[in-house]
């Protein structure tokens, strides 16, 4: 059934992936992420478009690869646990791609636009892939839970950058989107084509988010071939 929801609609959610002692144990490493600028440096921006080496408050922290970071998380259930899932959609041929953390900082009231993943993504041959989103938070509709809106098809559209240097976005936002609030350690699974979007955090509290992504082995590698490891200046397809 959930698996049906994910092949008719490119997403799907689970209440809960991780049990609480696991999701304390991730807080740990990301809280330690987080606040660490100088050992995240490189691998660190705003997705808000705000640049992370001012004094500013960072709005949408991102922080690509934070396993490359802290090897330790990899040890984490939750590495194998969405691996398990990203399988059972998509193929025994599934594997880690890369991994990254979305924080929200409170108060700070910034949406992530409407965009599908794969426009940040080269174009593949193979174009299976699935994100695991994970809320180290419980998430809802103030604190910047993830929207999604049913997939039609596997169509790129155009995108532009909301702001110089930050997030992606469509002209026209779906009509048909909804949101799926979750408690800390449920996780949603989508594909790079369905369109997805959370609006900004308004409440006094993070809003942490732990996201995996899987594709075949076999297009990882072709990726690495070109250069590809999802670090870097943020790029997308034209
Ligand atoms: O965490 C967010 O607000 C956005 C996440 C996102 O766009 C993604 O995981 O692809």
């Amino acid at each position: 059934m959930l698996n049906q929801d994910f092949a008719n609609n490119g997403f799907m959610h689970l209440d809960r992936l991780l049990s609480f002692d696991e999701v304390v144990g991730l807080r740990k490493v990301y809280d330690t992420l987080l606040e660490d600028k100088k050992l995240t440096a490189g691998l660190r921006s705003d997705l808000s478009g705000n640049n992370t080496k001012s004094q500013a408050v960072e709005k949408i922290t991102q922080i690509m690869l934070p396993s490359r970071i802290e090897p330790r998380l990899l040890q984490q259930q939750v590495y194998l646990k969405a691996l398990r899932w990203a399988q059972n959609l998509l193929g025994d041929d599934m594997a880690l791609d890369f991994d990254m953390l979305i924080n929200k900082a409170p108060l700070t009231n910034t949406e992530t636009p409407w965009h599908q993943d794969a426009a940040y993504w080269i174009d593949l041959p193979d174009k299976r892939s699935v994100s695991c989103w994970i809320a180290l938070d419980d998430v809802y509709e103030e604190n910047g839970c993830m929207w999604f809106a049913p997939r039609c098809d596997t169509n790129l559209l155009k995108h532009t950058h909301s702001k110089e240097g930050g997030a992606l976005t469509i002209d026209v936002s779906p009509k048909n989107g909804r949101p799926i609030p979750l408690k800390a350690g449920g996780c949603t699974f989508h594909d790079g084509f369905t369109l997805h979007y959370s609006k900004g955090n308004s409440t006094n509290g993070p809003r942490r988010a732990l996201i995996l992504n899987y594709r075949p082995h076999k297009m990882i590698a072709l990726e690495r071939e070109q250069g590809m490891d999802h670090t870097g200046k943020r790029q997308f397809r034209k």
